[in-house]
């Protein structure tokens, strides 16, 4: 499988943004091509002819087992489904793709020379790639810097619309996957499935990349008993690990000893569990994440959490262990340093998260 190879798609006819999302579609369903990232959507102006209506550009970076001729008989497949017409050259166009770099790679064919020869004259080409490559693209620095001291002010490039580029690559890697495990992903039972997937990941890693925990509130009351303890119990939870990309589920119990009398929402704690758990991780990270983000807004005198969990890649796979059940706990302040607030706390969650998940 060759890598990191950069196409760029451009379009500045009719609904321009349709034929660029048709054209990604088409080259993301081929099972030779998997693509692995997509830039946003640039508006830019006509390079070579001023007189062209603006230009919609976006550049994808794609894996394929095709060669070169091949991928470039491929696009132009696609450019002619999308009624591309090539009798004019340098004329308006439905879709135009070109493959700009094959990462390292120099070729030069009767129809095909990469890396393109113009490319580093056309900001269009270089700003949306410079997204979709990272700094161990051999040409990184190069275009890097092309793109940063671009002075030449007629070539007006700006992002219209950041693309939410998982959609793209999680769609195709799906197809693939489904084929690779011996499936045809075109199959009717199938073909929505890749959607769904993105949609349902969409939702249960919803949290990934982000670091703290924002929507809650806090209370300040008065503080007549230091030591009074909030506990909630039982809230469930479901996760993916990051070991197999399986689910984890179960029961948290979170209890803290406010400082100063302040308190939070109390139904930011379930919130909380969902942020934590919404992104690839471990039983351990849960719970650790929990008290850490505890003690980031909150600050209590302590915090202890105890995770309760059933994993399906130990029950469905590997040793097969049906039913067992998994305990994770973590105290933190004044729960590390006193025995019998730690005792309070597991005697009154008892096996309640066990039994019941
Ligand atoms: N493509 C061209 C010529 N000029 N200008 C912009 N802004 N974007 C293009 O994609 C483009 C162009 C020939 O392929
Ligand atoms: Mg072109
Ligand atoms: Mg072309």
């Amino acid at each position: 499988m060759n890598n990191n190879i950069i196409l760029s798609l451009g379009s500045n006819i009719g609904n321009r943004e349709f034929y660029l999302n048709q054209a990604i579609s088409q080259i993301g369903h081929d099972p030779h091509i998997l693509v692995n990232q997509q830039s946003g959507f640039y508006e830019t102006s006509p390079v070579e002819n001023v007189k062209q209506r603006q230009f919609i550009n976006l550049a994808l970076n794609v894996a394929t087992t095709y060669s070169p001729e091949d991928l470039l008989n491929k696009i132009h497949q696609v450019e002619a489904k999308l009624n591309r017409t090539r009798d004019i050259h340098w004329g308006p166009r439905t879709l135009d793709i070109d493959i700009v770099f094959w990462n390292d790679a120099h070729i030069k064919t009767a129809d095909l020379v990469v890396p393109h020869p113009e490319a580093f004259n056309r900001l269009f080409v270089l700003a949306p790639t410079l997204e979709v490559i990272d700094t161990s693209f051999p040409l990184y620095k190069q275009i890097k810097s092309a793109v940063d001291g671009w002075s030449v002010k007629d070539q007006q490039v700006t992002l219209i619309r950041k693309e939410d580029q998982s959609e793209t690559v999680i769609q195709s890697s799906v197809r693939h996957l489904l084929s690779a495990i011996g499936d045809n992903p075109d199959r009717p039972g199938l073909v929505e499935t890749p959607d769904r997937v993105f949609r349902m990941y969409h939702e249960i890693f919803s949290s990934q990349g982000i670091d703290n925990f924002q929507d809650y509130k806090l209370f300040e009351t008065d503080e007549t008993n230091d030591s009074k303890m909030v506990m909630m119990k039982n809230i469930p939870f479901y996760s993916m690990c990051e070991h197999h990309m399986m689910p984890f589920w179960g029961k948290v119990s979170i209890a803290y000893i406010p400082d100063h009398g302040t308190i939070i929402g109390l139904s930011k704690l379930p919130r909380l569990v969902d942020f934590v758990s919404h992104k690839l991780g471990l039983q351990e990270k849960v719970t650790d994440d929990i008290v850490a983000q505890l003690n980031k807004i909150l600050a209590p005198k302590g915090v202890a959490v105890v995770v309760d969990a059933r994993h399906m890649c130990v029950e469905m796979r590997g040793v097969k262990k049906n039913d067992p059940s998994t305990r994770t706990i973590r105290f933190t302040g004044i729960f590390d340093k006193q025995p019998e607030l730690r005792a309070e706390f597991l005697n009154s969650i008892g096996d309640m998260n066990g039994k019941t998940i």
